[in-house]
């Protein structure tokens, strides 16, 4: 059996539970045969030459970490810059909020051509190579170009667009031709590979060999949906355990009179927090029996502060609960509590249990893994209403959930109406179908599958 190599921008300590599902599954998959986990360290050398980073090596039980320092230049450049300032909006739909002038693709090349100058001594002749997400999209073409004959897999956590959207980034071309220089690309969704697909036939001219296998620039890549999931048990367990059930119990003491209504994720323009709070408003406007009653707990944590377009959004967002709370709060009833802050994760199934409702309404996300956590963390005797956006890549398989048009404010305010009357055996059948779903898919599927199929191709 090969040995597993996982390279991401940051990595986790498998063995922590803070670490979330998908560490965890990483972790397991590693330490099956002995792994190594390569990536960023976290750390950013001020005055640090560029394309230059000093490397640290931990040992997680039969898992190496091993991780390369950035200097302020490649760090800016790289991950504030290309990876969040360009690649993150355009492949969110995002035109407006892409930054194509400043030059930041030098960065991006460098940083990975960093990462494959030191990881390509590390690697044994029959390792097998997982790279993730859109920070390293050209890694294995520089693997290669330094020899690398391995199994080389991506797996994309974020959506890709359709052609015309990624073409507005000046090195598209470039950036596709990067990904036929692995044997596997994973998607979230069949609508993210038909976008590929499409993209490939139109602005290449790459041939289908068949549904999935694609051959041009001399090479044949194969592409498919591996749709990610969460671990089920394991957050089932999480719902059951001490932390959880506390607050489960102080929330259920507090807001014994009032509805809640759930939103956990980082504060991101792509998750749709302005346009929920403006349908929470309508609800409000539209439906006066949820008045003193109906509570929206909105819990958004802080990321990428350093990029202006997030502190926008943070004022727009506090202007917004300051509008709604002044316009409908009474003295004993704030509509709106908005927390900008991390819920433990321990903590955090209590959270989604006491909820009646979840809004997890994504202008457009990957797949979204809270919606999974919702239902996970469900009593199934008296389950919560998941409303979840169409334009979340979760949509494609939970459709026993109320599917909404995040930008359509009347339509959700409709939908989060039907949620908060929805009778509990239709809620028990859905939850029921969601549950299957979700078990059926889980994380552990997700990472067998992706390496399966990764390990019955021909290297190189
Ligand atoms: P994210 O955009 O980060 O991930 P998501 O899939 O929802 O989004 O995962 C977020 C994780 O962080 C969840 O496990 C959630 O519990 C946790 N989390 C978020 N906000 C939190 C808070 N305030 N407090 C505590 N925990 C919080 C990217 C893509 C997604 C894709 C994942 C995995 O954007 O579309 O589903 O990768 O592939």
């Amino acid at each position: 059996m090969s040995r597993l190599v996982v390279v991401s921008n940051r990595l986790a300590d498998p063995r922590k539970t803070a670490a979330g599902g998908l560490a965890v599954a990483l972790g397991e998959a590693l330490s099956v045969n002995g792994g190594l986990w390569f990536g960023w360290s976290g750390t950013i050398v001020e005055g640090g030459a560029p394309g230059e980073g000093e490397v640290h090596t931990q040992q997680a039980g039969n898992v190496t970490l091993t991780t390369v320092d950035l200097s302020r230049e490649d760090h800016d450049s790289y991950y504030l810059g290309y990876s969040n300032g360009v690649l993150w909006p355009v492949f969110h739909y995002r035109l407006d909020l892409a930054d194509f002038d400043a030059g930041y693709i030098g960065g991006y090349r460098r940083v990975n051509q960093l990462m494959a100058r030191k990881l390509m001594p590390l690697l044994r002749p029959d390792d097998m190579i997982w790279v993730h997400d859109y920070h390293l999209i050209p890694l294995a073409a520089e693997l290669r170009a330094m020899g690398c004959k391995n199994r080389i897999g991506f797996f994309l956590h974020i959506p890709l667009p359709p052609p015309l959207i990624l073409a507005a980034i000046p090195q598209h071309e470039w950036l596709i031709r990067s990904l036929f220089a692995y044997d596997l690309v994973g998607f979230q969704t069949q609508s993210d590979v038909a976008h590929f697909s499409r993209y490939v036939n139109q602005e290449v001219g790459a041939e289908a060999l068949d549904e999935h296998l694609f051959h041009a620039f001399d090479r044949t890549v194969r592409a498919q949906a591996f749709p990610i999931g969460i671990d089920v048990d394991e957050f089932s367990a999480l719902a059951e355990g001490k932390d959880a059930v506390e607050m489960f119990n102080s929330m259920k003491g507090e807001y014994s009179r009032r509805r809640l209504l759930l939103g956990v994720e980082r504060l991101d323009y792509s998750k749709g927090l302005p346009q929920r709070l403006r349908a929470f408003r309508q609800l409000l406007q539209q439906y006066p029996e949820n008045l003193g009653s109906a509570t929206l707990i909105q819990i958004a944590s802080p990321s990428r502060e350093a990029l202006d377009t997030y502190s926008g959004l943070r004022q727009e967002l506090e202007s917004l609960c300051g509008s709604i709370n002044g316009d409908y709060g009474e003295l004993d009833w704030m509509p709106v509590r908005y927390i900008h802050r991390n819920v433990a994760r321990k903590r955090l199934p209590g959270l989604y249990r006491v909820a009646k409702v979840a809004l997890v309404t994504p202008l457009r996300d990957g797949m979204n893994l809270v919606a999974k956590e919702f239902i996970a963390a469900q009593d199934p005797a008296d389950p919560g209403v998941l409303v979840l956006s169409r334009f979340a890549g979760a949509a494609e398989q939970l459709k026993e959930a109320l599917l909404v048009n995040p930008y359509d404010t009347h339509g959700t305010a409709e939908s989060i109406q039907q949620a908060l009357q929805m009778p509990l055996a239709e809620r028990q059948r859905r939850h029921q179908q969601l549950l299957a779903r979700i078990r059926e898919h889980d994380v552990h599927w997700w990472c067998k599958t992706f390496l399966q199929t990764l390990s019955g191709m021909t290297p190189g």
